[in-house]
């Protein structure tokens, strides 16, 4: 029997269930350039509501969600400030400045997560030499911060502080849904502090594609338009956003026991010589954890040749994240595994 493998490289890697698939085989399906496919509407709908957001619109990728929001919100010379972490600014292969003529300017933020004080420094005097600073991009909860999620009254402060310079607010939700079961507090109580918010379908949640972004009825008309030219507008996708519609009526409330195999993961290395973790940290699905004296890539190709996958983020520091792909005595496989070739590396 082959063994299965153990796959932690991402919450982007869940596979639909069958029940999904079976939604999904039977969606009711139009043209959603026309705005006739009515999964769609019912998809935009749902998450508007849940978001409480005037309007939303269902994109194919989480960097779409984001590149519509820094289009939509900045003109060309404009500048973005965000966190020296965000995925904004480390993986979205440059968009802001190739797509929107926009520059990154960063916060050095704790774990992803920064102060009003922060943002306030940072904030540039008006001057016909600098750039103006058009939009701040929070992400909630942070990937490279480790699931990060914002305390609310300090996501409030910041936002407060924008919008009293005339700064609009983006939030990058792409895990927002983790950021809510870990706080008990509602997407909605977040988003009500930001002039937009991109979510993700396709992590967690487990569907296989799209995200959307939400927003005013009028800012969500002009993303319409820019998803249109970035060529993402999508014909009979319903059959992709119903897996998205049952992803969200039946796999919010399960991602808990992903935060529990996180925190059970990062438990179960935190005391192995040779790698490093802060276990207050985790917070929720995405467990960082330093390795010495091999180095990350090392430690992964051999894990990989046990069945257990993960990434590396530096040179040695590995990310794991935890998903409906994995369950509760995978991970106490995966944390056998890392122990056996921590000690081989220390003998060798
Ligand atoms: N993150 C991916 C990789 O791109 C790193 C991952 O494996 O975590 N915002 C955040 C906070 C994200 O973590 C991601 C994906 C996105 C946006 C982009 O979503 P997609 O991959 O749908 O474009």
């Amino acid at each position: 029997m082959t063994q299965k493998v153990i796959d932690l490289r991402s919450d982007t890697i869940t596979r639909p269930v069958p029940e999904m698939r079976q939604v999904m085989a039977n969606a009711e399906v139009g043209d959603d350039v026309f705005g006739d496919d009515p999964t769609i509407n019912e998809l935009e709908n749902r998450t508007a509501e849940i978001l409480e957001k005037e309007s939303a619109v269902y994109v194919p990728s989480g960097t779409m969600a984001n590149q519509l929001a820094v289009r939509c919100h900045t003109q060309p010379g404009d500048e973005i400030l965000l966190d020296a972490n965000a995925h904004i600014f480390w993986y979205e292969a440059g968009a802001p400045a190739a797509l929107s003529g926009a520059s990154c300017r960063v916060i050095q933020g704790r774990r992803g997560i920064f102060t009003v004080d922060q943002f306030l420094e940072a904030l540039r005097p008006a001057n016909i030499h600098l750039a103006t600073t058009r939009l701040l991009a929070l992400e909630n909860t942070h990937n490279r911060g480790g699931g990060s999620v914002w305390p609310l009254e300090q996501l409030a402060q910041v936002c407060d502080a924008a919008h009293g310079r005339d700064i609009s607010v983006h939030m990058d939700g792409a895990r927002i849904w983790n950021a809510s079961i870990a706080s008990g507090i509602a997407e909605a109580d977040y988003a009500r502090h930001v002039d937009s918010v991109s979510v993700c379908f396709s992590k967690g949640l487990g569907a296989p594609v799209g995200s959307a972004l939400a927003g005013s009825q009028e800012f969500i008309e002009k993303a319409r338009r820019f998803r249109k030219q970035f060529g993402g507008g999508m014909r009979q996708a319903g059959i992709i956003a119903a897996g998205a519609l049952y992803a969200l009526h039946n796999h919010r409330s399960r991602l808990k026991d992903d935060h529990d195999n996180a925190r059970k993961l990062a438990d179960g290395v935190k005391n192995i010589p040779g790698i490093h973790t802060d276990t207050d940290a985790v917070e929720t699905n995405l467990v960082y954890f330093d390795v010495e004296p091999m180095s990350a890539n090392e430690m992964l190709s051999r894990l990989a040749q046990a069945g257990v996958l993960m990434i590396a983020t530096a040179p040695n520091t590995i990310r794991a994240v935890t998903s409906l792909e994995v369950n509760s005595e995978e991970i106490d496989a995966a944390v056998n595994i890392i122990k056996e070739i921590a000690a081989d590396f220390r003998v060798s």
